[in-house]
């Protein structure tokens, strides 16, 4: 089963914004870890009253659209293009695996992409992010990215099945190299506007430098993006395996 939906998704994903997808499964009675530090984090039988398991995925960019974005203080055009592409994409591809499990027997869930955040708490009741490292596709970077063998550029999508699958868990190794207690800091370097530094994210920063990305690519819809802690790092676009070079 596990094989059957890593084929769905990487079938799916094709196209110049993207390299090979990353699968995971997470057991839906994992996620109720969560609750201790995220009190508002819902768990999966909120979402599908008869959830088992929980499928998720990274759909890593390419080296160009990461590339793309490394210089400059706006995002690149690439950089807007395959967020907006990507977020659709997500959304087409859960509908697709829960036809493909429907057929099956199954029932699933989807959740979206972005956009199920509080606006002004900047939080949303549903990590992306935590599910992938519970399924062990990574882990937290000094960035508060997630962190895959194909790096951190790229995005995740989850939903909610009553399918069973053989369960990943949180890897041991820590990919993060400032988090290895090797020299990096890189992420923090690279966000000029004050929002990344040595003791964390300041969210509400982060957001204005996001929307006033959207209005610069006016072009697009909604494009609140800007990613530059996470381009042009050792992390970008694989798992870092030695000390970044200063
Ligand atoms: C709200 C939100 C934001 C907010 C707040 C970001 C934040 N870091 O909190 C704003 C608007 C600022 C933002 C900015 C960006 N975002 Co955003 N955002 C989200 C959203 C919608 C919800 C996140 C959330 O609130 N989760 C709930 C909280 C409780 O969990 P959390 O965010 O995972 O936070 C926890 C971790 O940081 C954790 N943690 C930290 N270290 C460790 C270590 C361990 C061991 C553990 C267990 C946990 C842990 O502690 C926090 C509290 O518990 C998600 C989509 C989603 N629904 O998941 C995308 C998402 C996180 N964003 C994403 C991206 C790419 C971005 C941007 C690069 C914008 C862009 N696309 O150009 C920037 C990056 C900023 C940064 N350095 O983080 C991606 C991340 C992909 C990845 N590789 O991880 C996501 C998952 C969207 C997606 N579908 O791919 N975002
Ligand atoms: S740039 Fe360096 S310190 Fe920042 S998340 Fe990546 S590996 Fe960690
Ligand atoms: S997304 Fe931009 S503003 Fe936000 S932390 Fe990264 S570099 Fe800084």
């Amino acid at each position: 089963m596990n094989e059957k939906v890593k084929i769905w998704v990487e079938r799916f994903v094709v196209g110049d914004f993207w390299r090979k997808p990353l699968v995971g499964f997470c057991d839906a009675e994992d996620v109720e870890k969560l609750k201790k530090d995220i009190p508002n984090h819902l768990m999966p039988d909120e979402i599908l009253k008869s959830a088992k398991s929980v499928i998720v995925y990274f759909i890593p960019f390419t080296r160009n659209v990461v590339r793309s974005n490394v210089g400059g203080i706006f995002s690149s055009k690439l950089w807007a293009r395959a967020y907006v592409e990507t977020n659709e994409l997500i959304v087409s591809l859960n509908d697709f695996i829960s036809r493909k499990l429907e057929n099956l027997g199954y029932a699933s869930a989807t959740i979206p992409p972005t956009h199920n955040f509080d606006e002004v708490e900047l939080l949303s009741d549903w990590s992306h992010k935590h599910i992938a490292y519970l399924a062990g596709l990574g882990t937290f970077g000094m960035h508060t990215l997630i962190i895959t063998e194909k790096g951190c550029c790229g995005r995740l999508g989850s939903l909610v099945t009553s399918a069973v699958f053989e369960y990943g868990e949180p890897l041991r190794e820590e990919f993060c190299l400032h988090k290895r207690g090797l020299k990096c800091l890189k992420c923090v370097k690279r966000c000029v506007f004050g929002a990344l530094t040595e003791s964390g994210l300041n969210k509400r920063r982060c957001y204005e430098v996001l929307l006033e990305n959207d209005r610069f690519h006016s072009d697009l819809p909604l494009t609140d993006v800007c990613g530059k802690c996470c381009c042009g790092v050792p992390c970008d676009l694989r798992k870092p395996d030695g000390a970044a070079e200063i």
